[in-house]
Formats: C-alpha cells, sequence, structure tokens
C-alpha cells in the first residue's frame, strides 16, 4: 500500500485532520477566500491543489462536456456512436493523495453522454485496462446489451458493442457491472447518461420537452450542470474518506461554479457513492423544483431544498436565482459528515 494511504486516519476525523494526516509533507496552507461550511476556515479546508492537468480533467469543465458521440449512417438509418476505452489510471483526487482508479476514457466520472429519445445508440467499448470490465447502462434495452457477467462483460484487451434505441428520456447512469460489483463502481467506472426528451413524441407538453431538449430555442437560456455524487475509499477499508461532486473534494469552492441570475438551472444529480446507504444534495438560500430520474416533464418533486438519493438514483433539478441578492450560495450534501469530508460546493450568482 503507498505510504500516502497508510498515512490515512479514521473517515471519522475531521478533514483537517485527514489531510494533516496525509499532507504532512510541507504544503504550505494557502489564503481561503471562502470559509468551508460551519467557517471553521481552514480546519474545514484541504491545503494545497490538485494538478488537473496531470489529472487529464478539470472538474469545472466536467460540469457541461456533454459527449453526443458522432452519428454515422447504417444500413437501418442513423446511428449515434461512441467508442469508449477502459483504462487503469492513478488519478490525483485530493492535493497530494493518488487513487488507483479504473475509468472510462481516462477519467472520474466518466464522460456525460448524451443522445435523444428514440435514437439507435451504440456504445463501441474496448478494455485497456487489468480487469475485466463493462458498461452497463440504466434504460430500456436488451439483456444481450447489459453489461453483466454472460452479456457484455470484456476481458482485457477486448471489445464489445452495446447498441439500443435510447429509451426513456431521463437522467440516467452507466457504470462497470463486472464482478466484485461494489470494487468496480467505487474503482471510478460510473458516468451520466442523458437522454433528452424529443418535443415531437410529446405534443401535449412540447414546451416543456424543448426546454430539456438541447440545440433548441426553448433550450438556449438553460444553464445547465453534471453533478455525479462520489466518494473514495482511499485507504481500501470499505467506508470512503473523501466525498465529492465529480471527484474533487471541494473542486467548487475553490473555483465557484458562476450562474446568471437571468437564466434558468437545470442540473442533472446522480449518485453513485458505494459504502454509504444514500447522499444528498441540499441548496442554500433557494428551493428547486425535481423529477425523479428525469423521466417525466412534471416535477415529482416541487419547492424542495434537499433532496436524498441511493446509489443509482438520479434526477434532475431546475431552480432559478432570479431576484436573488448576488453572492456566494453553497450547496452540498446535508449528511454533515460529506459535506465536511469534500462534498461542499458553492455557487457564485452574479
Ligand atoms: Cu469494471
Amino acid at each position: 500500500m503507498p505510504r500516502a494511504f497508510r498515512a490515512l486516519v479514521s473517515r471519522r476525523a475531521t478533514l483537517g485532520g485527514v489531510l494533516a494526516g496525509v499532507l504532512g509533507s510541507g504544503l504550505q496552507a494557502r489564503a481561503q477566500p471562502h470559509a468551508g461550511h460551519g467557517g471553521a476556515a481552514a480546519g474545514n479546508r484541504m491545503v494545497g491543489t490538485v494538478d488537473y492537468a496531470r489529472n487529464g480533467f478539470d472538474p469545472s469543465a466536467l460540469l457541461s462536456d456533454f459527449d453526443w458521440g458522432r452519428v454515422v449512417e447504417g444500413p437501418d438509418g442513423p446511428v449515434r456512436e461512441w467508442v469508449v476505452t477502459g483504462v487503469d489510471r492513478e488519478i490525483e483526487i485530493a492535493p497530494g493523495v493518488t487513487f488507483p482508479a479504473w475509468c472510462y476514457d481516462g477519467r472520474v466520472p466518466g464522460p456525460s453522454f448524451r443522445c435523444v429519445e428514440g435514437e439507435r445508440l451504440r456504445f463501441v467499448f474496448q478494455n485497456g485496462g487489468s480487469h475485466p470490465h463493462s458498461m452497463h447502462f440504466h434504460g430500456i434495452h436488451s439483456w444481450r446489451m447489459d453489461g453483466v457477467p454472460g452479456a457484455g462483460i470484456v476481458a482485457p484487451g477486448e471489445a464489445f458493442v452495446y447498441e439500443f434505441e435510447a429509451r426513456p428520456f431521463g437522467c440516467h447512469l452507466y457504470h462497470c457491472h463486472a464482478l466484485p460489483l461494489r470494487r468496480h463502481i467505487h474503482k471510478g467506472m460510473y458516468g451520466a447518461f442523458i437522454i433528452d426528451p424529443d418535443p415531437d413524441r410529446h405534443p401535449e407538453a412540447r414546451a416543456a420537452a424543448a426546454a430539456r431538449r438541447q440545440g433548441t430555442p426553448e433550450h438556449a437560456s438553460w444553464q445547465e450542470l453534471v453533478l455525479v455524487m462520489n466518494g473514495f475509499d482511499t485507504n481500501f477499508d470499505d467506508e470512503n474518506e473523501v466525498y465529492a461532486v465529480n471527484s474533487i473534494p471541494f473542486a467548487y469552492v475553490d473555483a465557484p461554479i458562476r450562474i446568471e441570475r437571468t437564466r434558468p438551472v437545470r442540473i442533472y444529480l446522480v449518485n453513485v457513492t458505494e459504502f454509504d446507504p444514500v447522499n444528498s444534495f441540499h441548496l442554500h438560500g433557494n428551493f428547486f423544483d425535481y423529477y425523479d430520474h428525469g423521466t417525466t416533464l412534471e416535477p415529482t418533486l416541487r419547492r424542495i431544498d434537499t433532496v436524498m438519493q441511493c446509489q443509482g438514483q438520479r434526477g434532475i433539478l431546475e431552480l432559478s436565482y432570479a431576484g436573488h441578492e448576488p453572492g456566494i450560495y453553497m450547496f452540498h450534501a446535508h449528511q454533515s459528515e460529506f459535506a465536511e469530508l469534500g462534498w461542499m460546493s458553492h455557487f457564485e450568482v452574479a
């Protein structure tokens, strides 16, 4: 076990304590422009910075880099296609703390695949990793395309093609379903899978469907964000030492997510947190409408400020800061422990 992991203390310690243990390597505390939740300033925050360039992904860029793949012509008509590679990759998940991840296309979470209801989809998955992996999509498809043992588990060096129709519209996810499942998920093999509704299929709610469909005039004003709630077991004791949205603890405290007050906000929220039965999202100074699984055009919960998700659950949040005073608004897990261990974020409303 690498020395950095051995130095980690129990998850029950405060993050300051954890990082004092992990990072007793002479890193200097830097200025804390935004005090952490509870106002404990440096005691609740990390020192040092994660090298996003070395990781190959930046949490601020992950928020909205939807991957539409490419459309190719097939004998039965157009197919939206992606080529995805499974790889082993060491990523830095907190300053000075590396994690031996297994991931899709070198990032955790994997690409945020996006498509439109009714399209024919094709995912060519090539396994460049050291273990068997798969892509298991949440959605409606044949058992043969399920990415489970006996149907699409891919040995190292081999490939498999998953094909299915994009349905139902909603905010979904994909993850590796090789065994042991728990290990393959917490190692980092997961991502968001978003199916936009096709407005033509929803004449009774056409405006709502068009507002969800990227590329329409009705959609243009929306600010959209993908937030994948996850955690990392850095010392392999089957508990998470750090929590985050999009992998890097406090990433959006260090670089708050800029929100324009004049534009509505839509969040695709996915929970893949391993080891803990639930995770949650809590918004400060505001309320939101929630669409569980994103599979309806009417909210399933209205005017709430906290929502809970079990592992694999996901949903769409819609909110607006119109009329709010500009400034910093927090959002975070309302399990205080998760927030203090990294699942804490800020909107910078302007
Ligand atoms: Cu796997």
